[in-house]
C-alpha cells in the first residue's frame, strides 16, 4: 500500500523542467482557447463522444501526429548526442530513455494510429458501408489506445521514463535490473493500448466480411481494403501474444514471479521469443497498410488499372502466412543451432518474393499509363526504391552466419528505418496528402507539398545511408558516446544533418496544413483525383451517413467503372426515393471507461492497489450500465437527408 516511488515521483533535470513548463503552457492555452470560443460543448458532443469512423480516424491522425513529434524530439536529441565523439550532451542514463521512448512511440504509438486512423477514414467509404461493424467498439478501440500511449508518456514527467529499449528484454527489463516505475508504464501503457488495437482487428475484419455493399466481391474489393482485412487477421493473431507477455513481466515486477526471470525456474529468452512472435507479425501490420495506400496512389495518378490484381491478392496472404515463421531472426545468436537458425533464414528470405511481386505490379501499373506527378504520388513512387534498399539489406540479415556479424549494429538500425520510414512513413505521407481532401474537404497545396517531400527525401537518405557503412564499420546500437579515431565521426555528423533536415521538412507540411485550412483548393465534386474506389463517389467531407443510397457494384474500381466503364448505364438507374438511416448513437461511455482504466493502470505502475482496484471496479461499471443501455441508436429522417443532399448541410 505505501506508495515506495514516492521520494522520486516528479522527475528532476533541467530539460525535464523546460518540457514540465511547456507542457504546462500548452494545456493552459488549449484550456483557454475552448473556454474563449466556448468550444467545451462542441468538442464533448462532436468528437469525444461521436462513434463516426471518419472523426475517429481523423482523432488518431492527430494524436499520431502529436507522438510524431514527441518521438521526433527524441531522436534529434539522440542524433544531437551522436553528432560528435566524446559528447555528453546527454548521459548514457538519459540516452537509453530516449532511445527506449523514441522507438515504442515511434512503432505502436505514432506508426500504427497513423494506419489505423487511416483505415477508419477510408475503408468503410471505399466497400460503400455507414460505417464499420461496430461503431461503439470502435471509440472504446480509439480512447484505450489514447490513454495508453498518455499512459506511457506521462513517465517522462511522473516517476521516470523505460530505459530498456523498446524490446523491453528480460532479465533487463525485470524487477532486479530496472527497479522503479518506468518499466510498468511501458507494460501498462502498451496494454491498454494493445486492447484497442485488438478490438480494432476484429472490427475491421467483421466490417469487411459483412458490411461490404451489395455486389462487391472479395475479388472486387480495393487493394487498400484487401490489406486492411489481412492486416485484421495479423492483429488478431499477434496482438494477444503481445497482451500475455506483457502480463506476465507484469506478474514479475509487481508480484514477484519469476517467468523471465534468470533465477528459480525463470527463462528469459522466453520473453524475447514471445515480444517477437508479435514484434515480427507487427512490423507487417504497420507495412502491409502503407501497401495499400500506395495500390490506391499507383492506381489512381496512373489513370489506369492495378496491374496484378490477384498476384497483388495472393502476395499479400503469402506475406501474412509467412510473418509468423520468421520471428527467430531477431535473435540468431541465441543459440538455438544451425538447423533452427536456417529455416528462419530461409522463411525469412521466402518473404522477398511475394514483396517483389508487389514492387513489380506496382511498376506495371504505372506503364503506359498517364503518370500524374503529384505530391501523394511523389511519396508513393520514393517508397519503391527506399523500400528496396530496406528489403534487400533485410535479405543480408537474414543470413544467420553473417548477421552474427550485422547483429545490433547500425546495420540493422538502418534496415528497419529504410522499412518504417521510407516504407511506413512515406505511404502514410501519401496517403495523408491523397485522402486530405476526403477528411476535411480541401487538398493540401501541392507546392509545399512538394518542398515537405524532397526536403524530408533527401535528409531522410542523408540520415540512414551513412548508418549501413557505420554498422559495417562495427559501430554498435544504443551506444551513448563513442571515442574519436574511428573513422565514424564525418559519418555520424552527416546523420545528424540528415536529422534535423527531416524535421525542417516536417516545418513544411506543417505550414501547408495550417494554408490549407484558409487558403486551399476546395474539393467541391468529392472526387479530388480522378479516383476510382467509392470513397470519391460521396462528398467531401462525406456525410454522417457516408452513402444517401447503398452504391451497387458491378465491377473492380467501382467509382471509375461507374464514370467510365462499359456497365455504366447500369449505375445510372431511375433515382429512388430515400428511407430514413439507421445510425448508432454517440456516447460518452468509451471515453469515461477509458480514463477509468487510465487511473487503474496509473494504479498498477505505482503499486497503489488502492486506486488500481478502484479505477478497475469504475471500469466494469461502465461495461456493465452498457449492458442496460436501450438508447442506442436512432434514425436520421427523410428532410434531414434531403437537406444534407440538396448541400444544405455543408458549404
Ligand atoms: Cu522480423
Amino acid at each position: 500500500m505505501l506508495p515506495h516511488y514516492f521520494n522520486h515521483l516528479f522527475v528532476s533535470g533541467i530539460d525535464i523542467y523546460i518540457a514540465d513548463v511547456l507542457i504546462i503552457l500548452a494545456s493552459i492555452s488549449i484550456v483557454g482557447v475552448l473556454t474563449y470560443f466556448k468550444k467545451w460543448k462542441w468538442l464533448w458532443r462532436e468528437w469525444l463522444t461521436t462513434v463516426d469512423h471518419k472523426k475517429i480516424g481523423i482523432m488518431y491522425i492527430l494524436a499520431a501526429f502529436a507522438m510524431f513529434f514527441r518521438g521526433g524530439m527524441d531522436g534529434l536529441m539522440m542524433r544531437t548526442q551522436l553528432a560528435v565523439p566524446n559528447n555528453h550532451f546527454l548521459g548514457a542514463q538519459h540516452y537509453d530513455e530516449v532511445f527506449t521512448t523514441h522507438g515504442t512511440i515511434m512503432i505502436l504509438f505514432m506508426a500504427m494510429p497513423m494506419l489505423i486512423g487511416l483505415i477508419n477514414v477510408a475503408m468503410p467509404l471505399q466497400i460503400g458501408a455507414r460505417d464499420v461493424a461496430f461503431p461503439y467498439l470502435n471509440a472504446i478501440s480509439l480512447w484505450t489506445f489514447f490513454f495508453g500511449a498518455l499512459l506511457f508518456n506521462l513517465s517522462f514527467v511522473i516517476g521516470g521514463s523505460p530505459d530498456a529499449g523498446w524490446t523491453s528484454y528480460a532479465p533487463l527489463a525485470g524487477p532486479t535490473f530496472s527497479p522503479g516505475p518506468g518499466e510498468n508504464y511501458y507494460l501498462f501503457g502498451l496494454n491498454l493500448a494493445g486492447l484497442g488495437t485488438l478490438a480494432s482487428g476484429i472490427n475491421f475484419l467483421v466490417t469487411i466480411i459483412k458490411m461490404r455493399a451489395p455486389g462487391m466481391t472479395l475479388m472486387r474489393m480495393p487493394m487498400f481494403v484487401w490489406s486492411t482485412l489481412i492486416t485484421s487477421i495479423l492483429i488478431i493473431f499477434a496482438f494477444p501474444v503481445l497482451t500475455v507477455a506483457l502480463s506476465l513481466l507484469s506478474f514479475d515486477r509487481l508480484f514477484g514471479s519469476h517467468i523471465f526471470s534468470m533465477t528459480h525456474g525463470g527463462m528469459p529468452m522466453m520473453w524475447v521469443n514471445l515480444f517477437w512472435i508479435w514484434g515480427h507479425p507487427e512490423v507487417y501490420i504497420v507495412i502491409l497498410p502503407a501497401f495499400g495506400i500506395l495500390s490506391e496512389v499507383i492506381g489512381t495518378f496512373s489513370g489506369k488499372k492495378l496491374f496484378g490484381y490477384s498476384a497483388m491478392v495472393g502476395s499479400l496472404i503469402a506475406i501474412a502466412f509467412l510473418s509468423f515463421l520468421v520471428w527467430v531472426h531477431h535473435f540468431f545468436t541465441m543459440g538455438a543451432g544451425a538447423t533452427v537458425n536456417s529455416f528462419f533464414g530461409v522463411s525469412t528470405m521466402l518473404i522477398a518474393i511475394p514483396t517483389g511481386v508487389k514492387i513489380f505490379n506496382w511498376i506495371f501499373t504505372m506503364y503506359k499509363g498517364k503518370v500524374r506527378f503529384n505530391t501523394a504520388m511523389l511519396w508513393s513512387l520514393a517508397f519503391i526504391p527506399t523500400f528496396v534498399i530496406g528489403g534487400m539489406t533485410g535479405v543480408m540479415l537474414a543470413v544467420a552466419p553473417a548477421d552474427y556479424q550485422y547483429h545490433n549494429s547500425y546495420f540493422l538500425i538502418a534496415h528497419f528505418h529504410y522499412m518504417l520510414v521510407g516504407g511506413t512513413v512515406f505511404g502514410v505521407f501519401s496517403g495523408l496528402y491523397y485522402w486530405w481532401p476526403k477528411m476535411f474537404g480541401m487538398k493540401l497545396n501541392e507546392t509545399l507539398g512538394k518542398w515537405h517531400f524532397w526536403l524530408f527525401m533527401i535528409s531522410f537518405n542523408l540520415t540512414f545511408l551513412p548508418m549501413y557503412l557505420l554498422g559495417l564499420m562495427g559501430m554498435t546500437r544504443r551506444m551513448y558516446t563513442y571515442p574519436p579515431g574511428l573513422g565514424w565521426s564525418h559519418l555520424n555528423m552527416l546523420e545528424t544533418v540528415g536529422a534535423f533536415g527531416q524535421g525542417f521538412a516536417m516545418m513544411f507540411m506543417m505550414v501547408n496544413i495550417i494554408w490549407s485550412i484558409k487558403n486551399g483548393e476546395r474539393d467541391l465534386t468529392g472526387d479530388a483525383w480522378d479516383g476510382r474506389a467509392l470513397e470519391w463517389a460521396t462528398t467531401s467531407p462525406a456525410p454522417e451517413y457516408n452513402f444517401a443510397h447503398i452504391p451497387m457494384i458491378y465491377g473492380r474500381d467501382a467509382f471509375w467503372d461507374r464514370k467510365y466503364g462499359k456497365d455504366k448505364a447500369k449505375y445510372t438507374l431511375k433515382a429512388k426515393p430515400y428511407t430514413p438511416i439507421h445510425m448508432p448513437n454517440n456516447s460518452g461511455r468509451p471515453f469515461l471507461m477509458a480514463v477509468a482504466f487510465f487511473i487503474s493502470f496509473f494504479g498498477f505502475v505505482f503499486e497503489w492497489w488502492l486506486v488500481a482496484g478502484l479505477g478497475l471496479l469504475a471500469v466494469f461499471f461502465f461495461m456493465f450500465s452498457r449492458s442496460f443501455e436501450t438508447n442506442t441508436d436512432h434514425y436520421i429522417s427523410v428532410e434531414e437527408i434531403e437537406h444534407t443532399e440538396s448541400g444544405g448541410g455543408r458549404s
